[in-house]
Parts: C-alpha cells; sequence; structure tokens
C-alpha cells in the first residue's frame, strides 16, 4: 500500500513539557502528563509516488519553507526505515473551531507519523509511532494513544527510550472534561518551540522546574487512578505556574498571560465554593483550560464565556488514539 489515511486528536498536558535536553532528536528534560481530546481531529493522507519533491497541504493551503521542511523530516525518517526513495504527497484536514486556542501540532504531527508509516508499508507500533511523531512535535508523541498518557523522559542518548505509554484509557474517566477559554484568536508572539530553548538557555529557575516534575508527576498519577478531580486539579494549577514561572524567570522574560487569562483563573475559587469543581493549566499561550466534570460542563461554560476577555469556549472529554479512515483526504 502507498496511500493510507490517519485521524489524531490534540492532547492537553497536566504535567507540562517545557525544555528540550536535545533540540534534533526533540528529547525532552523531564517527563509530562497528558489527556488526549476527542472532537478535535487532525485527518492526514499520505502517498508515495512518481513525484520530483514532497509537497504538503493544510487545509487546501501549500506549505512552503520551514512548515514543509519540517514534514519532508519526518518522511526522511519514514523512507529510511522502509527503504523508500520516492517522495510524498501530504494532505491534511483539520476540525479545529476557527481560533479554539488549541494548537494543531499534537495532532499533526501524530497522524502524519502514522500515515506516512502505513502508506510506507511499515508494520509500526504504538511505540515506533509515538518516537517518530516526537520527532515532528514533542508533545505529538503524546497523542498516538487515547485517553491518558505519560511521555517517558529516557535516558537514552538515541531517544529510543523516549516515548509516551497509555497510564489509563479513555473509559477510565468519561466524565472528565476540559473547557478551552479562549482569551486570543492571534498566533503567539513567541513559539512553544522557541519560548522553551530561550528558557533552559536563560532561566535561573529552570533546573528546580525540572527538579519538581517528579513530585507533581507522581501526585497526578495517584489522582488521575483515583480519579480525584480535586487532586489532580490542585497538581495541574500548580504545575502550569511552575512552567510559567519559569519562563518569567528567562532573560528577557517569555510571559503569555493576558489580563483575560488571570480573569478565568481568578473566576474559579468561586465556582468550585459554589459547588462546581474546576481548576486550570495553561499551556503556552493565554488560554486557561479548565478541568471540570461533565454534570457541571455547561455551567462551567456559561461562567467563563461571561468574563471579559473571553472569546469563546469549547468543551472536549477524553478521546481516542491515532487510527487509520477509510475516506481520504485526497
Ligand atoms: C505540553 N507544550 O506539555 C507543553 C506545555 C506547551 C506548553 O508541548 O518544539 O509543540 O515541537 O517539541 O510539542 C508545546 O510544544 O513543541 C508543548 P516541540 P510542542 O503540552
Amino acid at each position: 500500500m502507498a496511500k493510507a489515511t490517519a485521524i489524531a486528536h490534540p492532547n492537553i498536558a497536566l504535567v507540562k513539557y517545557w525544555g528540550k535536553r536535545d533540540e534534533a532528536l526533540v528529547l525532552p528534560h523531564q517527563p509530562s502528563l497528558s489527556m488526549t481530546l476527542e472532537g478535535l481531529s487532525a485527518t492526514t493522507t499520505v502517498e508515495f509516488g512518481d513525484l520530483a519533491q514532497d509537497e504538503a497541504a493544510i487545509d487546501g493551503r501549500r506549505l512552503e519553507g520551514g512548515e514543509l521542511a519540517r514534514i519532508v523530516r519526518t518522511l526522511d525518517l519514514v523512507r529510511e526505515r522502509a527503504g523508500l526513495s520516492k517522495r510524498a504527497r501530504v494532505a491534511s484536514r483539520t476540525d479545529f473551531p476557527q481560533a479554539a486556542g488549541l494548537a494543531s501540532s499534537a495532532a499533526g504531527g501524530a497522524a502524519l507519523a502514522a500515515a506516512a508509516s502505513w502508506a510506507a508499508g511499515l508494520d509500526a507500533g504504538p511505540r515506533e509511532l509515538s518516537i517518530l511523531a516526537r520527532r515532528n512535535s514533542g508533545s505529538a508523541c503524546r497523542s498516538i494513544e487515547g485517553g491518558f498518557c505519560e511521555w517517558r523522559r529516557g535516558e537514552a542518548a538515541d531517544g529510543s527510550d523516549s516515548y509516551a505509554v497509555q497510564v489509563a484509557p479513555e473509559g477510565h474517566w468519561p466524565e472528565l472534561r476540559m473547557v478551552v477559554a479562549v482569551c486570543s484568536d492571534t498566533a503567539k508572539a513567541v513559539s512553544s518551540r522557541d519560548g522553551m530553548r530561550h528558557t533552559v538557555q536563560s532561566s535561573p529557575y529552570y533546573p528546580a522546574w525540572v527538579e519538581a516534575v517528579a513530585e507533581d508527576l507522581a501526585e497526578a498519577r495517584a489522582a488521575l487512578r483515583a480519579r480525584d478531580l480535586d487532586g489532580l486539579g490542585a497538581v495541574c494549577e500548580r504545575n502550569a505556574w511552575r512552567m510559567h514561572a519559569t519562563a518569567m524567570g528567562a532573560k528577557p522574560p517569555v510571559v503569555y498571560v493576558r489580563p483575560a487569562t488571570l480573569a478565568v483563573i481568578e473566576a474559579l475559587p468561586g465556582l468550585r465554593s459554589a459547588g462546581a469543581p474546576a481548576w486550570f493549566t495553561l499551556d503556552a499561550g493565554p488560554n486557561p483550560v479548565v478541568l471540570c466534570l461533565s454534570r457541571d460542563a455547561a455551567r462551567v461554560q456559561q461562567a467563563l464565556a461571561a468574563i471579559p476577555g473571553v472569546l469563546k469556549t469549547v468543551v472536549a472529554g477524553p478521546g481516542q488514539g491515532v487510527r487509520k479512515v477509510e475516506q481520504a483526504v485526497f
């Protein structure tokens, strides 16, 4: 088979990845833990054929320069493993609501890794796919499997032990919801890749951030296992603040929070005391992601939507890992 199509979903980290020990291989300084989201998806078709060069498009937009180079690097890894020299046509379709404030790189990287491997005829299991997705975008390695996944830091210099494993399937906690409070619909000034590199290089707090993750991860794992939202929420909030604190300690500082970000965060204790447990996490951008239960999701959404500066809200529960689909993008 020279053509294959894969669908994958984004994931949101409960315990964050922020900083690489190896830029080329995309190896993190620390492990991280995430939830794969249902609903939002990237569908990618890869076909190897008689082309002069690789070509790629996302939602009909032809990629060039750095964006294309990133896809070519993943295709090269697949070609190397499969002993293939043919160039490929890649097309991806996303159904992220416009300005969802969710980076598509995790879903896109996971779908590309799987579709390219399958189109090349490789018999790649979740571990190989996770490693391949990681080389495209670190967080993508956590979207190969569904539910809740932990990206192992690994020790090997070649990255062969740095991949994500599922710690609980999506059915473990079907009531858990993430409500994204979109506070900005413009591209952030500093990308995650640049922001984390700069933080590693210049923040005096970076070593403390790396050291603190062991405690955060152990507590988050235990709370997840026990379906303890208050326990998990407290770790998520602390871990997100720690990530942002180390970034804010860089020289010059990397600051992603905006006034509306803080307004959302300040609204959560009130929701909690009114009987709707709600806790935030925050990625490298201004949009808080609020954890709550399905029974409270509408109430949380309503409360967040009423905050000045919140443009819209998007809600999602735990979703599936990457899989084959019959209907190709082209
Ligand atoms: C995470 N983020 O754990 C963290 C928290 C953003 C904040 O992973 O350079 O797109 O491709 O490895 O994976 C976003 O960074 O960066 C990210 P690269 P990626 O989800």
